[in-house]
């Protein structure tokens, strides 16, 4: 029975490489000739390409090239143009935006100039990729679901780096590009307004991310598990009933009484993805905006003791003798 217990995927179509179904403009955007890769064919599947470029797809990677080059170029400069100091510092290394003195003005760019222009390119890049994803579920004749959910990210990373900082009045509020510093900001961000852990969108978007994990890992055990009776082959499983989809949905039911149907699963998924950078984009959005401090926020609703009452006076652990 060990034989069945499959973690990587093991049949692997060896067909001559398939173009697609034509497009209704002719096939001439598509590009890359296909070829099949075995490794590729172990996590998906194996035939790589071809992949259609199209407009919007050009001029999201032009965009998103001209935001990684300012990015980039901007951290060399910071080390004195040296390549080793560059790899040795990356994840330290920043692009800052404008200090809160030019409130929501263009501020010369060594002065945040350019986080606002890699924040421009950066920002056009993620939208015309939304739109090319939109376009190319319509032209196969799919739902536009994938595009939507992609737009919920996007809306949280509006509100950090634009929504947020215009309704505060300044750039200044927004997240710098760089690995360790937005981790910085983060913190930062969090100890600034009394704690983001006393926001109710934060717990949402954590319900979220954390159910997120839950379903994304009880979904694909299910279909691993029902693999060995063809779960995962999707057509025969449309086709025949009494077999897979079945024993899944019953395996459920009989764990825990309830079972989600071959659709519902996919609905739980989608919506429980989506409301994390969704609910998290509102508390983000309420922050320094309506509340201040979440701490006193929490206190003043009765979700947080006040002070004394959590720390009643006593003697300090610290100073009793040994
Ligand atoms: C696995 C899909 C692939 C994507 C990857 C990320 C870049 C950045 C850097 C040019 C799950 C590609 C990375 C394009 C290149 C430069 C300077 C997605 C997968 C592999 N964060 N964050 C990371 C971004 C915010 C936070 C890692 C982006 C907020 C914490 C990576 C954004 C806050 C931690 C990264 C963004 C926040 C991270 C791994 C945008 C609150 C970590 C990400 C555009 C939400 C973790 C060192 C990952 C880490 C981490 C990218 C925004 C908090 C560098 C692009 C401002 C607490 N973030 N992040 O795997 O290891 O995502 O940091 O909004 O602990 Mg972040
Ligand atoms: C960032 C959406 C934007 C990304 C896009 C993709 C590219 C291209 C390239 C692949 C992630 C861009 C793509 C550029 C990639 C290639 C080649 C989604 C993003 C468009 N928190 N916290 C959250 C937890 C604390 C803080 C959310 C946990 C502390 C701040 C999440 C803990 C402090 C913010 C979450 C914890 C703090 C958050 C993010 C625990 C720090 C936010 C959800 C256990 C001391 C963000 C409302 C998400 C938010 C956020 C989890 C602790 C600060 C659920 C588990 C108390 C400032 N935190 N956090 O999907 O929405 O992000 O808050 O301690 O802004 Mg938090």
């Amino acid at each position: 029975m060990a034989n069945f217990e499959n973690l990587f995927t093991r049949v692997q179509a060896h067909t001559p490489s398939y173009a697609g179904v034509p497009l209704a403009s002719g096939g001439s955007e598509r590009v890359l000739t296909p070829f099949h890769s075995r490794l590729l064919g172990m996590i998906g599947d194996a035939q790589l390409g071809p992949i259609y470029l199209g407009w919007f797809g050009l001029a999201s990677l032009l965009c998103g090239f001209v935001a990684f080059e300012i990015i980039g170029l901007n951290m060399l400069a910071s080390v004195n143009w040296s390549p080793i100091q560059f790899v040795r510092q990356l994840p330290w290394l920043a692009l800052e935006p404008p200090s809160p003195a030019y409130g929501l003005h263009i501020p010369p760019l060594a002065q945040g100039g350019w986080w606002l222009m890699a924040g421009f390119f950066l920002t056009l890049s993620l939208i015309l990729w939304c739109v090319r994803m939109y376009r190319r579920a319509h032209a196969l004749g799919l739902g536009s679901h994938t595009a939507w959910a992609f737009m919920s990210a996007i809306w949280l990373f509006l509100v950090l780096g634009f929504i947020r900082p215009v309704m505060m009045g300044n750039w200044g509020e927004a997240v710098p590009f760089g690995i360790f510093p937005h981790l910085d900001w983060t913190a930062a961000f969090s100890l600034r307004y009394g704690n983001l852990f006393y926001n109710p969108f934060h717990m949402l978007s954590i319900a979220f991310l954390y159910g997120s994990t839950l379903l994304f890992a009880m979904h694909g055990a299910t279909i691993l598990a029902v693999g060995r009776y063809g779960g995962e082959r999707e057509v025969e499983q449309i086709v025949d009933r009494g077999t897979a989809s079945e024993r899944a949905a019953l395996f459920w039911r009989w764990t825990m009484g309830f079972n989600a149907t071959m659709e519902s699963i996919h609905r739980w998924a989608w919506w429980f993805a989506v409301l994390c950078p969704l609910t998290g984009g509102i508390g983000i959005l309420l922050t320094g905006t309506v509340v201040d401090n979440w701490y006193l926020w929490a206190v003043q609703h009765g979700v947080a003791p006040a002070y004394p009452a959590a720390f009643p006076v006593g003697a300090d652990p610290a100073l009793l003798p040994k």
